[in-house]
């Protein structure tokens, strides 16, 4: 096999699903439209300083309205999977009691245009975007926020699961947990280790809740997932391995071993002790968190380097817009880990980028869990790409990482890894988060001036690999 894991013409077995994914607050705007409450990110990028430029999600790429001719154009590329997200404030604009029902009928028109189209809808419940209501309760502090996303659950369930083909709780908890109430990059931008731990079990708990609700309530079958962003982790220096270790503990196995294992892991709770009695585990959670789910989402980017820091005082992370790699120290440990820049090459986000990684996260993951189907839910790229003179969109260096990830995919599947799909972030350049329009992940460009869409150069490769399972060359 090749070092570079630039191969082509492999093939994917049939019925490999092929999808793009995008999140509601990062593409939808019309963010005061149709009774949508506000959400914790629109009181975060209206904050001065919190995001790049100052961008918000007001408009984003105007999916709200032009989700047909989005759909048209997943059409056309020959997708057979959308991952979209729910806007919980468009459906309780409060967080909980009263229905909005103009926003439920929005996310029921998108997954009958997916229908029509062939395209199958694999529908999230929360890619970030909580009600602001339930923040100024205490958020994902609170366990009363793990309560009101289960009767958010069951009423999407209500509505849509009669259609939907996927149901997926959460994308990323650790990023809502860790970026939200710990390092304050993301929203609501708190700065609580203690928080950021609470958060990750109500987090957890709401999953559990979440897909109770969801069986209770859907009349087709679909199927339930939770998408999760892993860490694969690289040693950086003296006392690395205990770093690693602890790392792991925080950032992969405080996920996976109670959605899986129905347990904490030990090592995780004694970590964390000088931080929280872990109090707010109740008797029977871990038995609600730990639901069988059909797949397991799995977002890969790069990897992390990571080596203990001794400083005296916990170091400030970055702020959002400067991103979460590279030189940052983590909260929510009694041993603060620092977060090392890594070898390149790079993409734009300073993200190094490491193919073989997402092939060892994959085969690792189906040996500490066998028998857990897996799906790549989130993969791709973003760099700064250049419109040529005749309009079209040229982004070798995008083509390539995808390329090289797809290989990586191929290889775990060779390795006997129940990898089911492959869904590239992002069908659209979008808001992305801290660095707002700044950063472009999209296989379609979006001009945000004229909210024109242009595929790329990579979106055409990308179609053709979904029409043919095999790696264009
Ligand atoms: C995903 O987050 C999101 O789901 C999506 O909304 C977003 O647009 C997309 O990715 C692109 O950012 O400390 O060096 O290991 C990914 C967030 C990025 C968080 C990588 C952890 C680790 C960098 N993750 N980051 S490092």
């Amino acid at each position: 096999a090749r070092a570079d894991y630039r191969d082509s013409g492999l093939e994917f077995p049939p019925g490999f699903t092929f999808g793009s994914a995008t999140a509601a607050y990062q593409v939808e705007g019309a963010a005061n439209e149709d009774g949508r409450g506000p959400s914790i990110w629109d009181t975060f990028s209206r904050t001065p300083g919190k995001v790049w430029n100052g961008d918000t999600g007001d408009v984003a790429c105007d999916h709200y309205h032009r989700w047909e001719s989005d759909l048209d154009l997943m059409g056309e590329l020959g997708l057979g999977a959308y991952r979209f997200s729910i806007a919980w404030p468009r459906i309780l604009p409060s967080g909980r009691g009263e229905v909005n029902r103009r926003g439920v009928d929005f996310y029921s028109r998108l997954v009958d245009g997916l229908l029509e189209r062939g395209i199958r809808p694999v529908a999230t419940l929360y890619h970030w975007d909580l009600p602001q209501a339930l923040e100024d309760e205490g958020g994902w502090t609170a366990r009363s926020t793990a309560d009101a996303f289960e009767d958010y659950a069951r009423i999407m369930g209500e509505a849509l699961g009669d259609r939907v083909h996927t149901w997926t709780t959460l994308n990323e908890p650790w990023c809502s947990a860790y970026l939200g109430y710990g390092q304050g990059g993301h929203a609501p931008g708190r700065h609580e280790p203690a928080s950021a731990l609470a958060a990750v079990h109500h987090l957890n708990l709401a999953h559990g809740r979440a897909v109770q609700a969801l069986r209770a309530t859907s009349t087709g079958s679909p199927e339930y997932s939770i998408t999760l962003n892993f860490h694969v982790l690289r040693p950086g220096g003296e006392g690395a391995a205990e770093a690693m270790r602890r790392a792991d503990a925080l950032a992969n196995r405080a996920f996976t071993h109670p959605l899986l294992r129905r347990e904490y892991p030990a090592d995780l709770l004694d970590d964390t002790k000088s931080v929280t009695d872990w109090s707010f585990v109740r008797d029977g959670d871990l038995a609600t968190i730990n639901q069988p789910i059909d797949v397991l989402g799995v977002n890969y980017y790069s990897t992390a380097t990571v080596r203990a820091w001794d400083g005296v005082s916990p170091r400030q992370m970055n702020d959002g817009h400067k991103g979460d790699a590279g030189g940052t120290a983590w909260p929510g440990s009694d041993q603060v880990l620092e977060f090392i820049q890594q070898p390149g090459p790079y993409t734009a986000m300073g993200w190094n980028i490491a193919p073989e990684g997402l092939e060892e996260l994959l085969v690792s993951l189906s040996e500490q869990f066998p028998g857990q189907p897996l799906m790549v839910t989130e993969n791709g790229a973003a760099f700064d790409d250049v419109v040529s003179a005749d309009g079209s969109v040229p982004d070798p260096e995008r083509l390539d990482y995808l390329r090289r990830h797809l290989t990586a995919a191929h290889r775990a599947l060779q390795r006997g890894v129940d990898l089911r799909g492959y869904f590239v972030w992002s069908l659209l350049d979008n808001f992305e988060w801290g660095y707002g329009y700044a950063k472009r992940f999209g296989i379609v460009r979006v001009d945000f001036d004229t909210l024109e869409r242009t595929v790329k150069d990579s979106g055409r490769w990308f179609a053709e690999l979904a029409k043919t399972r095999r790696i264009p060359t």
